[in-house]
């Protein structure tokens, strides 16, 4: 099973994550993903949901039109693992 982050991992991760932060509160990291139209947002999160399936890791998210909210932690570690930082690395790109 993936090993939660240490919090000096974690903040080493997110140097190299641009636009994603650490969650107040809870071992989790989160980024805003503001696009054109709901088209765009909608594509993008068609396309995420296969890798997260090939990954088998899933994200936790929030959609109002063009806007999606981005939640990532590991439940069975309880916090942050190198899944989440590979599943942003691979939002950040289809995001484009
Ligand atoms: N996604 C996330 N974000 N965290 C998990 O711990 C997790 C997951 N576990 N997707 C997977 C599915 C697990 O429940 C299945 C059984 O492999």
């Amino acid at each position: 099973m993936a090993q939660k982050l240490t919090a000096d991992a974690r903040k080493s991760a997110l140097t190299k994550l641009a636009g994603w932060s650490e969650v107040a509160g809870r071992d989790a990291i989160a980024r805003k993903f503001v696009f054109k139209d709901f088209n765009q947002a909608f594509g993008f999160m068609t396309r995420v949901a296969l890798v997260a399936e090939k990954m088998d890791h899933h994200p936790e998210w929030f959609n109002v039109y063009k806007t999606v909210e981005v939640t990532l932690s590991t439940h069975d570690a309880g916090g942050v693992t190198e899944l989440d930082v590979k599943l942003a690395e691979a939002m950040d790109k289809l995001a484009g």
